[in-house]
């Protein structure tokens, strides 16, 4: 059955064998299957019950990334990476299923959001979120809709966790010779003349205006993941390192040599929408 609805998440099954499911909570794309094997990373110790965000697969950051650097900000109150990841998004239906793809829906509106957390962020939204299913790849976009009566600002970024077999095989491609925000480094701007991005200790880094194309994340073995991105500006490279990994009680102390986050998003700035306006932006996975 190409689409299986469950309790708490949908179930997209191609005939290529190629699998997906998403989680109604946070609309979290929480597996990926290509050629039988998982290709998201899930932490072992991840709460799927809806009281936090999922710690893996592809959470949805929205409205705000990480949290608002000006104390004035609209987004100031919102937690950590917005409230989209933790509100039980609405089911749409399946939009495709064809030979070549299978399209499923999810939306959210303002009206949604858990009641604690409304006061937060006090604008009128409405977010489509779409993933597609081929043989060998995962697209996932997202439209913004502004109807609120004023114009508002706001981030938006695919949370993605990739899995590897081990993370001192990994090397990202694309992203040399860029300058970088370093988050480790308390935010210094840095350029970075790494040919490749390899992992060996704590990594947190968003990358402004970074390429569409051709960022690839290599895990030694014959296939990589390719992400593309559409409509999104920066790309964040994330691993949390031994002691970060043990500060996270729904992550695993040796997870960390098990995923990599490789991040598509408008983060190092923020989306003007202005009212009645529609915004949308998607990325594209693809083993290659
Ligand atoms: O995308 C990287 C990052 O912003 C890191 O700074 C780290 O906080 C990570 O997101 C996970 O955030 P979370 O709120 O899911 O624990």
């Amino acid at each position: 059955m190409p689409v299986q609805l469950l309790d708490d998440k949908v179930a997209l099954t191609h005939h290529s064998g190629a699998s997906s499911e998403v989680y109604f909570f946070g609309a979290t794309v929480t597996s990926w299957k290509v050629g039988g094997q998982e290709r998201l990373f899930l932490s072992k110790k991840a709460i799927l019950d809806g009281t936090k965000g999922i710690r893996g697969g592809i959470p949805i950051v929205f409205p705000q990334f990480a949290t608002a650097k000006d104390p004035n900000a609209a987004t100031a109150a919102l937690p950590q990476h917005g409230t989209a990841r933790i509100s039980r998004w609405e089911w749409l239906g399946t939009s495709t299923d064809n030979e070549s793809e299978i399209s499923v829906r999810f939306g959210l509106t303002d009206s949604q959001i858990p009641e604690k957390l409304k006061k937060a962020w006090q604008k009128k939204f409405k977010l489509i979120f779409i993933v597609t299913l081929t043989m060998d790849t995962l697209n996932t976009s997202l439209h913004v809709k502004n109807e609120d009566s004023d114009a508002f600002d706001f981030n938006v970024l695919f949370h993605t966790y990739f899995a590897v077999p081990d993370i001192s095989k990994v090397s990202i491609h694309g992203l040399s010779g860029l300058t970088y925000i370093d988050k480790v480094a308390n935010n210094p701007s840095i350029s970075d003349s790494q040919d490749v991005i390899t992992i060996d200790q704590e990594v947190d880094r968003i990358y402004p205006k970074a390429p569409n194309t051709g960022i690839l994340i290599d895990f030694g073995g014959k296939e990589k993941f390719a992400l593309t991105k559409t409509n999104l500006h920066d790309t964040v490279v994330w691993n949390p390192w031994i002691a970060k990994a043990e500060g996270m009680s729904d992550f695993g102390n040796e997870e960390y040599k098990k995923m990599i986050c490789v991040e598509a998003g408008t983060v190092a700035t923020y989306i003007n929408l202005k009212q009645g306006e529609t915004w949308e932006g998607g990325q594209a996975l693809k083993i290659i």
